[in-house]
Parts: C-alpha cells; structure tokens; sequence
C-alpha cells in the first residue's frame, strides 16, 4: 500500500518528469508518467514532442512486459481518452490490466477533461486526484497549452527588467544589464520554453541581439519574430544583424506592413537574403498592429510567443491589450539618470495567480493579466 507521503514523492517524480519535455512538446503539454509495483518505481516515461507517444505509453514500453497484478499508475495529466496524433491512453490504460491509476490534474482539453477519469472509472480502474495543491502546481506547469487548448490563440507573454525605480536601461541607445546572473540564466529557462520570441525593430538595432539559448556549451533558437513596420532593420547602409545573418536566420521572419512605398529597397534586401517577411494591413499610423500578433503566431502553427522587448514594443503591446501573461523582473537598481529610459510602469500591474521567485538580487513575478 502507497501512504500519503509515498504518494506526494510519486507525484513529484512524475512532474519532474513531464518537466523533461520542457520546450520540445508544443502544442501538446508536458506529461510525465511512471509505474510502481510493490512500492518501486518500475519504469518511467515522459512526452517527448508532439507526434511521439504519450507519457503512459513511453511508460509501458520501458516496463517491456505486462504490470504486475496490484501495479499503479502515476500520471502528471488525466489520460487521453480520443484518437489524436496518437491512439487512447485511456485503452492502454485498460488494455494493461492497471487497476489504480493517480492523476495530477485533469486535461482543460474540452474533449478529454473529465472523460479520461470517467472511461477509466467505468471500466472498474480506480482513479484518484491529486492533492489540490500538487494538482495547481501541475496545471501550471502546462500554462501554454491550457491556454491555446481552451482559447484556440496563442499565448503572448511579456517580458521586462525594471530598475527599482520603474526604468528599463540607464542610458538611451545603450544596452544597459537591469538584472543579474541568475536573472538572465532564468530568462534562459524560458526562452526555451516558448515556441517563438519576439522583439521590435529599436532592439535589433541597439542590441543586435541573437535571441537563442546558450546553455551547457549548446545553443538553441526557437522562431525569431522581428517587429519592424518600415524595416529599418534592414537599411541597406546598416550592417546585417546577427538575427538576419548566423546558423539560425531560417528561423527568422520579419512582421511589417503590406505598404512598401519608401521601403523598395529594403524588402529587396530582405529577398536577396532570402529572409521570411509576413506583410499586414498598416494601422492609422502606418504601423503593424499589434491586434494582429497573435493571429500571426497562430497561423504560423505555433501556440505562444514571448516578448522579449524593448520598452515601445512592450508599451504598444500593453496598451493594445495583447498580453496574457507577463515575466516582470524587478532589480534593486536605482538608474537616476536624466536620460534613464522609463519602463511602461508594470508595477501597477496586477497578475492572476502570481508566482514570485527571488533570482539572486533580484525577483521575479509572472502571472496572467
Ligand atoms: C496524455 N498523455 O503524454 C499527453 C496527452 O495528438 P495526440 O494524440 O498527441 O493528443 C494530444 C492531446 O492529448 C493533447 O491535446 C492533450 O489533451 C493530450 N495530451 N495526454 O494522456 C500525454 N501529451
Ligand atoms: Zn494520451
């Protein structure tokens, strides 16, 4: 028999394992799932990306053989009980003979919620959710995917560093570090999570960021999305910006506006570069709406976008009421400077579930607007 506090470590090891397919797994969740028998973890199995088995079944396959009579399921999310990508995890369920299956959370899939329980019930399983606070921790895990499943849009997040007092760099048209080590490996962590990262054209110009992960001596990007409505990014006396330039520029598409009058030559650079520009209707004052981000994101198959700044694109995107969720990092620092670049003064904001973590100097609240 499993007692409490072998279950709470159980359901800790599942989520850890979901955790595996941090980033790989759009636009499905991260799920992890792991056998006991006779107290023992027997065999694990996590979702590695979409298309690939699901977690139960990874778990079955390590197992190799049957589970033994008396066997128990853990699983970080209720089974599927539909034919997607993959067949039912609810009939492998069945199918192996498991009669006590533990579930994280239920899926906010509306074609799966409740149904994986109710299937696995009726077929005489036993089913038992978790704790309510694992079962919180475990749906936000999947934050990307509940939103896309449930809204069909994509998730945009925002990202920004605020000095103490409210500013975003020191000096204009100078990058300035807001935040430190631990801050910026966090934000690492995240980058990787996310299917497309965004910033706007000042950015490119200023930084002339990569806007890929580095970390343990490998580099990873994930769709690059450049705001540019007059393409200044690309000015045929400016040198080529590393996004349009290094190993991963395929990954690169530029969003502007559909009117290329003064911009000829320009969109000329960006064919002879072979680079990808999406062209939308200009708004009132010539630029790219940002109503339009989005819509964008999901026509070009992906669940969540985050944006990584700088201050006008965060400005414009608040105010268009574009943001679901915002990455606020706030640091000690006091930029008193008389030409400080203000931030957009996210400390008014107020977040939906926030979660607030302390990164060396500095702290970090994340949460839904
Ligand atoms: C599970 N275990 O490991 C995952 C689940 O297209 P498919 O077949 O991959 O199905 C995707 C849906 O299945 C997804 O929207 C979500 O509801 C659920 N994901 N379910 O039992 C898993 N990844
Ligand atoms: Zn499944």
């Amino acid at each position: 028999m499993l007692d409490s506090s072998n279950v709470a470590a159980l359901f800790a090891r599942v989520l850890t394992l979901a955790r595996k397919g941090w980033g790989d797994t759009h636009p499905n969740p991260m799920v992890g799932a792991l056998i006991v028998e006779g107290g023992e973890i027997v065999a694990e199995g996590f979702h590695a990306r979409a298309g690939s088995a699901h977690a139960e079944v990874a778990a079955f396959s390590t197992l190799g053989r049957k589970p033994r009579e008396g066997a128990t399921l853990f699983v970080s999310l209720e089974p599927c009980s539909t034919h997607g990508r993959t067949l039912p995890c609810t009939d492998a369920i069945v199918e192996s003979g498991i009669k006590q299956v533990f579930v994280g959370c239920l899926d906010p899939n509306p074609d799966h919620s409740n149904r994986g329980l109710e299937i696995l019930r009726k077929s005489g399983v036993s089913v038992e959710l978790a704790p309510q606070n694992f079962q919180s921790r475990t749906t936000r895990l999947n934050f990307i995917f509940n939103h896309h499943i449930t809204t069909g849009k994509a998730l945009v997040a925002l990202k920004l560093a605020e000095s103490m007092n409210g500013m975003v760099a020191e000096k204009r048209g100078e990058a300035s570090r807001v935040t430190g080590e631990d801050a910026r490996a966090d934000v690492m962590k995240w980058r990787r999570l996310f299917p497309s990262i965004c910033v706007g054209a000042g950015t490119v110009l200023t930084d002339d960021p990569q806007l890929t992960v580095r970390t343990d001596g490998q580099s990873w990007c994930s769709r690059r999305i450049i705001v540019d409505s007059s393409l200044s990014t690309l000015s045929p006396d400016l040198s080529l910006r590393k996004v349009y330039s290094d190993e991963y520029r395929d990954r690169t598409v530029i969003l502007t506006t559909n009117c290329n009058r003064g911009k000829e030559a320009r969109v000329e650079r960006a064919k002879e570069l072979g680079l990808k520009l999406i062209q939308v209707n200009q708004d009132d004052r010539g630029r790219v709406p940002f109503s339009t981000l989005s819509s964008v994101i999901s026509d070009l198959g992906l669940s969540a976008l985050y944006c990584e700044g700088g201050p006008c694109l965060a400005r414009s995107l608040l105010s268009a009421g574009q943001i679901d969720y915002l990455f606020h990092y706030q640091s000690p620092k006091i930029f008193q400077q008389v030409d400080a670049v203000p931030g957009p003064g996210l400390e008014r904001l107020n977040l939906r579930e926030p979660i607030k973590e302390t990164l060396g100097e500095d702290l970090l609240r994340h949460g839904f607007l």
